[in-house]
């Protein structure tokens, strides 16, 4: 059969997902053409549950790998694609389930609060997940007599220490490799340069411990995407990886954003193209599937996580 021309690629898209009876969930990183293509658009957290409750039997996940892995164990059901299995996350790969096993028998009375951003296969060593939006939450839900093991984000899981005040919590010493570009230098430099600007901060920040006392919040992306639309404020700098600004000058034009570093770009999340959707919904590629028993493993922690917040 002849192929159908369209105008443009985002036609294109829309006719396969309605061939495919597919929805294309995205990332806050990912990049601008992708957000806009998205039916469901936000954080890990927002787009495992969204995936859980749609009834599309095709979900294309625009994200990196961990995060399609998620909604895979959440819908064991559907077939959840990536378009580009390439795309993996350098802080998940800083933590080995073996590594998470050693740790457990150095720390019996120990529960793990794996963020997130870890594979499967750590998942499934874990009690609890958890994502920057409900880190401290989660842990606060934890009996105080027990030890905390908190894999892999050093950063997320320092704030995390400092704000529920938790002596008995030990840090993995993982972290993001785009979040750890931003300095606390240019963050003072953009407060004197736009002294209206609220400054918002991401908790996986490796200046966090420096800079922390210069920040009006501390958030999540989600976080972060809820309250610029709430602030007064017109501007905003924000630490966290740029892709999130497209999301926030959408849905703000009368407001400006800088971000604290232009150099936070993951390019894991960048390696997602709209010309990689488009191939991943014709040829049904790539797909995530977690094996049965591993699933079942991961799924605990990560209901766990679901039922906090
Ligand atoms: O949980 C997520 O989606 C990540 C990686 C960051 C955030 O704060 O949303």
């Amino acid at each position: 059969m002849a192929k159908a021309i369209y105008n443009n690629i985002q036609d294109e898209i829309e006719a396969l997902k309605r061939e495919r009876k597919a929805v294309i969930v995205a990332h806050n990183y990912q990049v601008g053409e992708i957000q806009d293509a998205a039916d469901f658009l936000g954080d890990s957290l927002n787009l495992a549950r969204w995936a859980r409750e749609t009834d599309a039997e095709v979900i294309l996940f625009c994200g990196v790998h961990f995060m399609a892995e998620t909604a895979s164990i959440l819908c064991p059901d559907k077939k959840v694609l990536v378009p580009d299995p390439e795309a993996g996350c350098s802080l998940a790969d800083m933590i080995r389930p073996e590594d998470v096993r050693r740790w457990k028998l150095e720390h019996l009375n120990g529960v793990v609060v794996a963020y997130v951003n870890t594979t499967a296969a750590v998942k499934a060593e874990s009690d609890y997940c958890c994502t920057s939006a409900n880190a401290e939450q989660v842990v606060r839900a934890i009996p105080e007599d027990k030890e905390v093991l908190f894999i892999p984000d050093f950063y997320l899981g320092s704030y995390v220490k400092e704000q529920t005040g938790r002596k008995n919590l030990h840090l993995w010493r993982g972290y993001c490799p785009s979040h750890v570009l931003i300095q606390s230098a240019d963050i003072r430099r953009l407060r004197t340069e736009h002294p209206q600007a609220e400054f918002l901060m991401h908790p996986e920040c490796g200046c966090l411990t420096k800079s922390m006392h210069l920040a009006d919040r501390i958030l999540s992306t989600e976080g972060m995407t809820r309250y610029v639309k709430e602030s007064p404020a017109q501007e905003f700098i924000v630490a966290t990886e740029t892709g999130i600004l497209h999301r926030m000058k959408k849905e703000n034009p009368q407001k400006r954003f800088y971000p604290a570093s232009e150099h936070a770009i993951c390019h894991y999340m960048k390696m997602n193209t709209l010309e990689k959707v488009v191939e991943s919904l014709e040829n049904l590629q790539y797909e995530v599937k977690v094996p049965k028993e591993l699933a079942e493993r991961a799924l605990l922690p990560i209901e766990r996580m679901l039922a906090i917040r």
